[in-house]
């Protein structure tokens, strides 16, 4: 009797929303719970199992197209097939009780594989995210397509059984919203670095930058780029929570002496301050992918030194909390004249979260996916024979030297025929800019002026008068290097080892 009421019922009912609405409710309350435990929860698990499943190029593509994009994307598209998947259960769910099972234990094994599949996972921090999942969602699900049935003789469809699912519905959605808050909080979304139990150091070399490194022009970036506005690139869905009391540094592999460093040992050090621009291979020309700050940190090459690498090394492979990888020239990194740096402190403050805190590496002169290991804890001397970095199997070339380039940043947009001033950046990374030129509608170069660096290792802000006359007109900039090198003007992507052309903006310009 029972079954055929439940039966009944659910078929006027919206099982598959109950379904939907239990699924949600269940990974609200998993989120928070992963983001109390600092674990990564089910879905971002199962996120980053299927950027590791797929193919490198679909991957590439994905990032590409789109952009800052592609972590919410991928976040929401795997919540929408759990959600889809809770539906369906739901229906199953209706249809018999327990025969929800069939779809909800499979996806319950998956997240728990995921979980536990991760570098950084615990045994605790994978499991108990996936077991409250199921205890809220799976008796939500039952009164939601099957009620037990409160008064006898409860006819399908009534209203007291509409409002018992009204009310239940409306609570597991409450209770997922709650979940979904709470973890935003919690995952404290604008990066910053939690509560610092550890002061940084003074440098002991302290970088200061000259006056009028930054031409100070409203819509253009200053020299320094402010932290919270740094571009953010790596293939973490939610960036590692790395403890500073715990985290430990190893240098491994073809050395004399392996060695382990904690942080405390690391701040007590002699540390210095570098200014250095940090950029990303994917970034296009005229791209935002590149950012100028002030770095605090060891420099890499007294570590190798008390390390002692063995003939042969010519790599090291730098691996981060998360499992990723880089591979840079050992001669880059024990190079007297390179800052290469072990950074704990990002422009005064300690590295935000998605910048890498507790310790990342930052290297002059090559792009990030070879060098600046975020959350690092091993530097393995090795080969490039013998090891790869994450990127290189992917197409990405295992050296990364930046590339010489240069963009407008101002005018943006319309405007007022007259004297306009053009500016932007130019960085050629542990080369310098020695020079930049401007041309309009592809006419003769004319020489921009340079404003001040503090060295070679940054980009450099440059500006041009403009005697702008109205009609629509094309802007285009390239740089030399201290070296002599002219920017490649041959187009090319960025795959596989960074992107060449000159950057153009079109200007229109309106009668005064
Ligand atoms: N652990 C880790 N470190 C990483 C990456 C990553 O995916 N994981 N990406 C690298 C890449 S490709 C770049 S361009 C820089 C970007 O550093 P940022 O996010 O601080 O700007 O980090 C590098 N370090
Ligand atoms: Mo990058």
């Amino acid at each position: 009797m029972r079954t055929t009421l439940a039966g009944s019922t659910t078929d006027r009912r919206p099982a598959a929303l109950g379904g939907a609405i239990a699924t949600a409710a269940g990974l609200g309350v998993a989120a928070l719970a992963a983001a109390l435990l600092g674990s990564a929860g089910p879905v971002a698990a199962i996120g980053e199992a299927v950027i590791e499943l797929l193919p490198g190029p679909l991957v590439n593509f994905g990032k590409d197209t789109l952009g800052f994009a592609d972590k919410p994307v991928l976040l929401t598209l795997v919540a929408a097939v759990a959600l889809g998947l809770g539906a369906v259960a739901g229906r199953l769910e209706a249809a018999r009780r327990s025969l929800g099972w069939v779809v909800i234990g499979p996806v319950a094994v998956v997240a728990l594989a995921a979980a536990l599949s991760r570098p950084d996972a615990t045994p605790l921090g994978a499991l108990l995210p996936v077991a409250v999942a199921l205890a809220v969602s799976v008796p939500l699900l039952r009164v939601l397509v099957a009620p037990p049935d409160s008064a006898p003789g409860t006819v399908p469809g009534d209203t007291g059984a509409r409002r018992s699912f009204l009310a239940w519905g409306l609570g597991g959605t409450a209770v997922a919203a709650g979940g979904l808050v709470g973890t935003a909080v919690l995952r404290n979304p604008a990066g910053q670095a939690p509560a610092p139990q550890y002061e940084l150091p003074a440098p002991a070399a302290r970088a200061s930058v000259p006056p009028g490194a930054d031409l100070g022009l409203d819509s253009m970036g200053p020299y320094l780029t402010p932290n919270d506005a740094f571009y953010r690139i790596d293939t973490a869905l939610i960036p590692p929570r790395v403890s500073a009391e715990r985290w430990e540094l190893q240098v491994t592999g073809m050395v004399e002496r392996p060695l382990t460093i904690a942080y405390p040992e690391l701040l007590a050090r002699d540390l210095v301050e570098h200014v250095a621009t940090l950029s990303c291979v994917s970034n296009q020309v005229g791209g935002d992918l590149v950012g100028n700050a002030r770095w605090l940190g060891l420099p890499i090459r007294e570590l190798l030194a008390e390390a002692g690498p063995q003939p042969g090394a010519d790599m090291v492979l730098s691996r981060s909390a998360d499992g990723w990888t880089a591979g840079t020239p050992l001669s880059v990194l024990t190079d007297p004249d390179r800052q290469s740096l072990l950074a704990v402190g990002m422009n005064g403050e300690p590295l935000p979260r998605n910048h890498g805190y507790p310790v990342r590496m930052v290297v002059p002169g090559l792009y990030g996916y070879v060098s600046a290991t975020k959350w690092v804890v091993e530097l393995k001397v090795t080969t490039f024979a013998a090891d790869q970095g994450y990127w290189t199997p992917l197409g990405w070339s295992a050296r990364g030297p930046v590339k010489l380039a240069s963009r407008i940043d101002v005018p943006r947009g319309q405007v007022t025929a007259g004297e306009v001033v053009v500016a932007g950046v130019a960085w050629a990374p542990h080369t310098g800019i020695d020079e930049v030129q401007v041309r309009v509608d592809g006419g003769a170069w004319q020489p921009a002026e340079l404003a001040a660096v503090t060295g070679p290792d940054t980009w450099r802000q440059w500006s041009w008068r403009w005697h702008a006359e109205p009609g629509d007109h094309t802007l285009q900039c390239r740089a030399r290097d201290a070296d002599g090198q002219w920017q490649v003007e041959q187009v090319a992507p960025p795959a596989p080892d960074g992107a060449t052309g000159l950057h153009s903006r079109a200007v229109p310009v309106v009668m005064a």
